[in-house]
């Protein structure tokens, strides 16, 4: 009696998930976001990550962003309310010493990725209200030239992790898209 019921059931739910597949392939949507990743219609949010800051009232923010398919954008700046404010920074070397500065022209396409890594450009937490703990998330709240203000989840990762890759799901060149990624992210 059971069987009876659940197999139409079963060919139901497989069926439907072929024509949602199907549909998604027809119209190239890409799959759903998850939580670390944002989408509209100018812009794409991949992972962003900060590392445990070790009890330090700073921390430092990164991610990886691409504007869709004729679109450009600029972040403009940044708030989180887990510190008292945010600056976005570059990493230069002066003198043999690297330093940090204020960084401009943030500006990206849907070739040229803006790739927040702790080789060079970060967000700079300053002030945090409480350390940044492994496994925790805070918020941060981005500004952009063109596209609304968005809101996404820092996952905070230990020292010695792995720090998470993008997905690529709006990368129009995956190839690059992975070799700039591991070009900055890992030296
Ligand atoms: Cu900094």
């Amino acid at each position: 009696m059971l069987h009876q019921i659940s197999i139409p059931r079963a060919i139901h739910v497989c069926w439907f998930s072929l024509c949602l597949s199907l549909i998604a392939c027809i119209s190239g949507t890409v799959k759903a976001d998850d939580e670390f990743r944002f989408q509209n219609r100018v812009l794409c949010i991949d992972s962003p990550w900060a590392y445990d800051s070790q009890g330090k009232k700073v921390g430092k923010v990164f991610a990886h962003m691409l504007a869709q398919e004729g679109h450009t954008d600029e972040l403009v700046g940044a708030t989180s309310t887990a510190a008292k404010w945010v600056e976005v920074h570059d990493i230069l070397v002066k003198s043999g010493f690297a330093v940090m500065e204020a960084a401009n022209d943030l500006q990206f396409s849907h070739t040229k990725p803006l790739i927040l890594s702790p080789a060079g450009l970060h967000l700079m937490l300053l002030e945090t209200n409480h350390p940044l703990a492994a496994g925790s998330t805070i918020p941060a709240t981005l500004k952009f030239a063109e596209s609304e203000t968005v809101e996404v989840d820092v996952r905070v990762i230990a020292q010695d992790e792995i720090p998470p890759a993008p997905d690529m799901a709006c990368a129009p060149d995956t190839l690059n898209w992975l070799k700039s990624y591991f070009q900055v992210a890992y030296k």
